[in-house]
């Protein structure tokens, strides 16, 4: 499952992107060609669990980020076709706007940059729509049942992106969502927002940081507030100088753990956690995964051989401080195949293979 970073050129993609991978991937500078990394998803539960199980390493969930350009001004079709493929790939996106205002770029204008490609985008899956409805039209009349539900799909489609709404403002069946995905609709994607502010946005809201706050609440989306050269020189420092650094900064945690869990929320996924002497780790699986699915991510054998999954949440061993004790109090549940796992699960797995 991949985030795409999307938005206008210069608009700090390429910048949260050397944040995230904390500067792992040597970035093409002025290719339009993407940036593909992972990055580590900070997350406090983690530690909170080391506290009490300390283990001999911790090992966090990751997220799987792809950079791609901004359209360059005068780029042309090439460009453009190029980035929109680009987008087509993903499994959601991420547009990252502009909110500092900038000597060579002008002052923000969030609302416009989000109408701005959000029209781009409309457009472009109309074409997409376009092409397609025409040729199902054929192909239905040719006699292939398929292709009356495409043309179906389609058509609603055009309908919808002929008024400029975002194809994901529409119901859909899964059938329907699984027949956009193919057609690598970039409007069905969900999508999240990320108001890039200065390095004096990061105490107080700016108005424009608001303004994109409020562009995402309006398309029922979400927004996380950040600045990304702050974030990436934080990515750059030791673990020992980082806390100095946050604290002359005012700020408390970096804002990369905020932007990956609502990725990862974005991308539908949702994590658990397995914790020993070893390791505390955290794994992440599709929301709505059973217990043994869940065992898969870990080990093939884990879910084939999958007998039961003792689980309790996170939070009850903050409170009751050990394992023995959540057992002693009864809160240590034994779940079989059927269970759906929750977000904040500490697993362990009884398995014979
Ligand atoms: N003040 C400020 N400058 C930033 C911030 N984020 C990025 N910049 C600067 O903006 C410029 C462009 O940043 P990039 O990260 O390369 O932008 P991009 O979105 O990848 O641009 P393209 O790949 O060309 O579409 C760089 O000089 C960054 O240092 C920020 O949060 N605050
Ligand atoms: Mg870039």
């Amino acid at each position: 499952m991949e985030c795409g970073l999307i938005g206008v050129q210069g608009s700090g993609k390429t910048t949260l992107f050397q944040a995230l991978t904390s500067h792992a991937v040597e970035v093409q500078v002025g290719s339009m060609k993407p940036n593909l990394g992972i990055a580590d998803i900070p997350d406090p539960r983690l530690q909170r669990l080391a506290v009490h199980i300390p283990p001999d390493k911790i090992v966090p969930a990751t997220l799987q980020v792809v950079d791609i350009p901004g359209v360059p001004d005068g780029g042309g079709a090439t460009a453009l076709n190029a980035v929109l493929s680009s987008i087509r790939t993903v499994d959601a996106v991420c547009q990252v706007v502009r909110c500092w205002d900038d000597v060579g770029l002008g002052p923000a204008d969030p609302v416009s940059d989000i109408a701005a490609l959000e029209m781009e985008l409309v457009l472009a899956d109309l074409v997409v729509a376009e092409g397609g409805a025409d040729k199902a039209k054929r192909a239905a009349r040719s006699g292939d049942r398929d292709a009356k539900q495409r043309l179906e799909v389609l058509e609603k489609s055009c309908a919808l992106l002929g008024e400029e709404t975002p194809l994901r403002q529409g119901t859909w069946d899964d059938a329907e969502l699984a027949l956009l995905k193919s057609y690598g609709m970039i409007t069905a994607k969900p999508i999240m927002y990320v108001a890039n502010v200065g390095e004096d946005g990061v105490t107080s809201e700016t108005e424009a940081a608001k303004a994109v706050a409020e562009a995402a609440a309006s398309r029922g989306g979400v927004s996380v507030s950040l600045c990304a050269t702050i974030e990436s020189e934080i990515a750059e420092l030791d673990e020992a100088d980082r806390g100095d650094m946050l604290e002359s900064m005012g700020i408390s945690e970096p804002a990369l753990g905020a932007f990956a869990r609502a990725a990862n929320d974005l991308l539908g996924l949702t994590t658990f956690y397995t914790a020993g002497e070893k390791e505390v780790r955290a794994w992440v699986i599709t929301q709505g995964a059973t217990a043994p699915e869940a065992a898969g991510a870990i080990h093939s054998d884990i879910q084939r051989g999958f007998i039961r999954a003792e689980c309790y949440h996170v939070d009850d061993l903050d409170e009751l401080k050990s394992e023995k004790a959540i057992k002693e109090a009864g809160r240590l549940r034994s779940e079989g195949k059927g269970y759906t796992m929750q977000d904040g699960d500490v697993v362990h797995y009884l398995f014979n293979v």
